[in-house]
């Protein structure tokens, strides 16, 4: 009895703190200076159901718990659910760009399977098969940087990264694995693509106090020749299976050099 009490108490005091981490004011590393041109601005997503197109399992909830704000949920926390969400206006791929967002991914642990953050070309409808499709699989035209908290049987681990073309998850062109759990603690990602030379990085940063941003991952890859368009809907996708989690994005954004 007392140790399932206390154990209610120290889970209390676990989503607290999460709380306060998700909202602390983190102000994520950016390339390109205020004012540039924002393509996406979701701070929250307070606002955002009309310029984002969802499918499946997405959907754009008020969060429960300590903190109350519009989230885009892309998994609910059931069985074999795949999500996909796509910003209204397309993202030109023969400039550079970056991406900034805020993921939590949570619930029962272990939990699975992780989300993508995708450019893809096959429509605002796109959406991949559920489990270690990650949401992704069988979207063509695409190129994903996935966040993976499951390790199927072609994943080098349960907490990696990796660059996967043509939705096909079990061949990775890039991996990398970082330093912090994807899995049960909210984080930053921020994806940076240079266009000249086809640089592609991917940071993540652990929203703790003092905590810094690390390179979890770089590579070359042509996002034009990889969707075979110049420019492409940008977004994300997520998928559970046999094991679940509810996958939150918090805040996103997407910033181009401007003019
Ligand atoms: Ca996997």
């Amino acid at each position: 009895m007392f140790s399932s009490r206390s154990s209610r108490l120290a889970r209390g005091g676990l989503v607290a703190a999460l709380a306060c981490a998700i909202t602390a004011g983190v102000a994520p590393t950016r390339t390109y200076a205020a004012g540039t041109d924002n393509l996406v601005y979701f701070p929250t997503f307070a606002g955002a159901s009309t310029m984002l197109d969802r499918n499946g399992s997405a959907d754009i909830i008020t969060s429960s718990g300590r903190v109350h704000q519009r989230i885009l949920r892309l998994t609910a926390g059931g069985f074999r659910q795949a999500g996909s969400a796509w910003a209204k206006p397309k993202l030109n791929l023969t400039g550079s760009f970056e991406s900034q967002f805020k993921v939590y991914l949570h619930h029962t642990t272990p939990g699975a399977d992780g989300i993508a953050f995708l450019v893809q070309n096959d429509g605002p409808r796109a959406l991949g098969g559920w489990g270690g499709g990650i949401g992704y699989r069988g979207i063509r035209d695409s190129v994903a940087v996935e966040f993976d908290t499951f390790q199927n049987s072609t994943d080098p681990s349960s907490n990696h990264l990796a660059v996967v073309l043509h939705g096909n998850p079990d061949v990775h062109a890039a991996v990398g694995e970082p330093s912090i759990p994807l899995y049960g603690r909210p984080f930053w990602a921020r994806v940076t693509y240079d266009a000249p030379t086809h640089d592609l990085r991917v940071y993540v940063q652990s929203l703790r106090a003092g905590a810094e941003e690390e390179l979890a991952l770089e590579t070359k890859v042509d996002l034009a020749a990889g969707v075979g368009a110049s420019s492409a809907w940008v977004g994300f996708t997520a998928g559970t299976g046999n094991l679940y989690s509810k996958q939150d994005i918090y805040s996103w954004m997407v910033q181009t050099p401007g003019a």
